[in-house]
């Protein structure tokens, strides 16, 4: 399904006049508080949010899945979501594809598909959490951490076959998600985990392309209970310290204990260099793939605030980051969920530019929190969803992109198309 460009045009012309307004008012504040408001909204349109291929269908849980109708079947299904998203928001102009679940058949026609739809591909992620049904060893007690080396041998090949594909396509990252660990104490040394994993993330680091990167990310708990392997950003930061230059932190919000502070820990990535992508959600209780900002909007500003901070300070010498949701939530309509999270993020995004850093500064010398809570909570306090809207605006994109949605009657045409039980591949 392709969106008609006149259609984009006629939904932003009935939504112009309240936007108008709403945009004046707040560009003239912007303007009187000394904000450059056309750079602002250059680097709000720049700020591009990768989607990922598992987030296009409903999410399931352990007790049972609920589709909601016309998910995408198929590689080109999914990729033709991303373009919708793309061609609503023009703010999600990539796709983040997963092994095995979305192997391509022909490089080249997945390729011009992609283009047509102006997509790149962004990381590629392996999967050595799940058995295929045509994989020799299991991964029952783990993959790249496994006591057999045939078990390991074959994780390996597999992270390489992933960074194979992602060649053909243009990728320039692998993200290891590790999901080995154990669920009862004294089922494995931990340190010889960690050896096995390191020595095999070397096999796979070896076979990285010059430009490319491994991103590896951490997490505390689940599918195991007791210990994981990349258990937190320590582990995390170890192993890149470890491989080397190309293998950088990812951090994904939902691998967290709760009351975790998330921001330090970006903070200190980005001070060693090795801060290599995000994976946004939002969550309440664990890994729980809600909405981006629909818990806590404050958190993901504060971790703004640090990767702002942190990528316009001289002293700090990080690459460029990859960013990307990560989640797939059970109840809601998938492409709405992410159109609501690009928003989140572009939201906190855009309030962490509005910070004023040289006062901030001088209030932290100074000791004076007050002064400094004041500077930052009125950033965060400022509705900047006008300049967002503008921003898409001029894109020729959807003012409003959840309601254009609905009124295209979006889902709708999908499951007329695919059917009412068309199911994604993924969780
Ligand atoms: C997991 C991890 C990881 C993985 C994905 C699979 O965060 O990014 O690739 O979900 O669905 O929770
Ligand atoms: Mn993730
Ligand atoms: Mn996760």
């Amino acid at each position: 399904m392709r969106i008609d460009k006149h259609l984009l045009e006629q939904h932003s012309e009935k939504h112009l006049p309240s936007h108008q307004k709403k945009f004046k008012a707040l560009s003239s504040i912007l303007s009187d508080e000394g904000h450059d408001v056309e750079a602002i909204l250059d680097r709000v349109a720049a700020f591009q949010v990768a989607i990922p291929s598992w987030a296009l269908g409903t999410g399931g849980t352990r007790f049972g899945r609920f589709a909601g109708g016309g998910e995408p079947r198929s590689l080109e299904e999914k990729i033709e979501d991303v373009g919708l998203l793309h061609t609503i928001n023009q703010s999600s102009g990539a796709i983040s594809l997963h092994i095995p679940w979305d192997v391509p058949q022909d490089y080249k026609a997945i390729r011009q598909l992609a283009a047509s739809f102006e997509l790149k591909f962004d990381a590629v992620n392996s999967n050595t959490f799940q058995d295929q049904p045509d994989q020799e060893q299991s991964y029952k007690s783990g993959s790249l951490s496994h006591t057999n080396k045939s078990v390991r041998d074959q994780a390996i090949a597999h992270n390489v076959e992933v960074i194979r594909h992602g060649v053909e396509l243009g990728s320039k990252a692998l993200t290891v998600w590790l999901s080995d660990g154990t669920d009862f104490p004294g089922q494995q040394n931990f340190r010889r985990m960690f050896e096995r994993t390191l020595d095999s993330l070397r096999q796979v680091y070896a076979e990285l392309p010059d430009d490319w990167q491994v991103l590896i990310e951490y997490k505390p708990y689940e599918p195991h209970f007791y210990s994981t392997v990349i258990a937190d950003w320590g582990s995390s930061l170890l192993f890149c310290q470890k491989l080397g230059k190309k293998a950088l932190g990812l951090v994904d919000l939902g691998h967290h204990l709760p009351n975790t502070n998330i921001e330090q820990i970006v903070s200190r990535f980005l001070m060693e260099g090795k801060l290599g992508g995000f994976h946004f959600n939002d969550s309440k209780y664990g890994d729980d793939d809600l909405t981006v900002g629909s818990i806590k909007p404050y958190q993901l500003f504060l971790i703004f605030n640090e990767l702002i901070e942190g990528m316009t300070s001289p002293e700090v010498k990080n690459p460029e980051l990859s960013w990307m949701i990560d989640a797939s939530h059970n109840i809601k309509d998938p492409l709405e969920d992410l159109l609501q999270s690009v928003e989140a993020i572009k939201i906190a995004y855009t309030q962490a530019l509005l910070i004023d850093r040289k006062a901030l500064e001088k209030a932290q010398e100074e000791n004076d929190a007050t002064q400094a809570q004041e500077i930052i909570q009125n950033a965060f306090r400022t509705d900047v969803r006008p300049l967002l809207a503008q921003a898409r605006l001029q894109a020729s994109a959807a003012l409003n992109p959840v309601s254009f949605f609905r009124e295209m009657k979006i889902r709708e045409e999908l499951i007329r198309q695919r059917g009412a039980k068309a199911f994604a591949t993924g969780l």
